[in-house]
């Protein structure tokens, strides 16, 4: 496998007239697609006319993309009491399909699309996947769950409008994937980036590293560390690519990283971003940490203003070395409810696995987080696996190993934790979202 040369990389913008636009351009365009959204929704979506009307903002009020804090916020809540069909601002039978959360989190989440719809999410793809260096020439290979996910549908959507060959091949059966992998000479692979770290070692196991024409890695749907990127980089010798979405904005697509990894390029034209600070709803300035919110600009079948994601990121508005000028996002460390309060204290997942990337080989970044009350006390329990080589080694060592873990993690996170050392491959792999927390406090 060789990684993704440098080379050319300029040339490889699949809408240079859209992404590397001026930003009074961008700002032009997305002013006049927001004043276009708003009056659909007010005209036809009962819940927007409400909601408006309620806030005492009416359609002649925006007038450019400055007046978006104006419009009132929506919220995963407002999506679920008005599910299924509440939000169509289209009859229903121009509908020509339905997506839907993985559902890790109560009830189910579903968002319809539209035939444009549909196309503008294929070609946001797209551009995500010229963003890894891909071409009509690749073979991608998907192992994201096809279904109501977003994730199988909407790379092969993408793969589609690049003219690339795809390989549906969905999740599970890591021994089959190799098997086709190798046969039909994939160049590219997408899944969550936990399920890569868990095919790449299964890769390296069965010996195929140098049999395989991989190049490029495309993942998300769930928060992952640089340390994480570069560790599958690393096994594969490829390049990985962060891709983000949500499927009530769009599935993947909404914004993905380029070869410098300097954050991940929003499709402005389509979503436009605001990070804003949780507690006073006030516009975060760049470089500063606060809650991702989008409003779809050219969404047909279920548009959405200022939809709260919880996704926690701050944005970049600078050009970008590839030449985009998009904005770009921070990989992400978590959503506000990822995040557990530990005696006061404020820890994510992400940080757990920077540090445990952090050691070396020693240990390997599968772990789990486990959260009880004693006592009235939040103890806080990780379970790490060990490496192959460490496990078989006398417990002296691997008790001064354990000790190590936890003073780094204390440093880490800021909170005493119980390092549980487990042998390698007991922590359950996912071939979707990894589930990285469990909090028995029952808060
Ligand atoms: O996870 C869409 C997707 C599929 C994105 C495949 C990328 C690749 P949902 O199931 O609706 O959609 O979950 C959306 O997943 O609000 C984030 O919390 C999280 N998420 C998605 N991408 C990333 C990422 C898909 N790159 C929720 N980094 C979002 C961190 C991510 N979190």
């Amino acid at each position: 496998m060789a990684a993704v040369s440098l080379e050319n990389w300029e040339e490889r913008i699949r809408d240079p007239k859209v992404e590397c636009m001026s930003s009074d351009e961008m700002a032009a365009l997305q002013s006049k697609r927001l004043v276009d959204v708003v009056k659909r929704v007010y005209d036809h979506v009962d819940f927007y006319h409400k909601k408006m009307k309620e806030t005492g903002v009416e359609p002649g009020d925006i007038r450019s993309i400055e007046d978006i804090n104006k419009l009132p916020f929506t919220t995963k809540e407002d999506l679920r009491a008005n599910y299924p069909f509440g939000l169509l601002a289209i009859p229903q039978s121009d509908v020509v399909r339905v997506q839907g959360t993985s559902g890790t989190t109560g009830k189910l989440t579903i968002a319809p699309y539209s035939q444009k719809d549909v196309e503008v999410w294929g070609e946001c793809v797209a551009r995500c996947l010229t963003m890894a260096g891909l071409t009509k020439d690749d073979i991608l290979h998907v192992c994201y769950g096809y279904g109501l996910f977003t994730g199988g549908l909407g790379l092969d959507f993408g793969a589609r409008a690049l003219g690339a060959m795809t390989i549906p091949m969905s999740a599970g059966n890591t021994k089959r994937q190799m098997m086709v992998m190798e046969d039909l000479g994939a160049t590219a692979f997408a899944c969550t980036p936990s399920y890569a770290l868990y095919l790449a070692e299964s890769i390296q196991e069965a010996g195929l590293t140098d049999r395989l024409k991989i190049r490029a890695g495309i993942h998300g749907a769930e928060p992952w560390t640089e340390e994480m990127r570069k560790k599958i980089e690393n096994i594969l010798h490829i390049n990985c690519f962060d891709i983000y979405g949500l499927c009530e904005i769009t599935g993947p697509g909404v914004a993905m990283d380029c070869i410098h990894h300097a954050g991940l390029h929003v499709n402005a034209d389509h979503f436009y971003p605001e990070v804003l600070n949780p507690a006073t709803n006030e516009a975060c300035a760049d470089g500063e940490t606060g809650e991702l919110v989008f409003t779809t600009l050219s969404k047909e079948a279920m548009p959405l203003l200022r939809y709260r994601t919880k996704d926690l990121t701050s944005i970049d508005h600078s050009r970008c070395a590839c030449g985009r000028t998009t904005p770009r996002i921070s990989k992400f460390t978590g959503r506000t409810d990822d995040m557990k309060v530990i005696r006061g204290v404020n820890v994510f997942p992400t940080q757990v696995e920077t540090a445990l990337l952090s050691m070396g080989g020693a240990v390997a970044p599968h772990y789990m987080m486990i959260v009880d009350r004693e006592d009235n006390l939040d103890v806080l329990t990780v379970m790490v696996e060990v490496d192959e080589s460490m496990f078989s080694d006398e417990i002296r060592k691997l008790d001064a190993l354990r000790d190590k873990i936890a003073a780094i993690l204390k440093t880490a996170l800021g909170v005493s934790v119980r390092v549980k050392l487990v042998e390698p491959k007991s922590i359950q792999r996912s071939e979707g979202k990894a589930v990285r927390v469990i909090d028995n406090r029952n808060l």
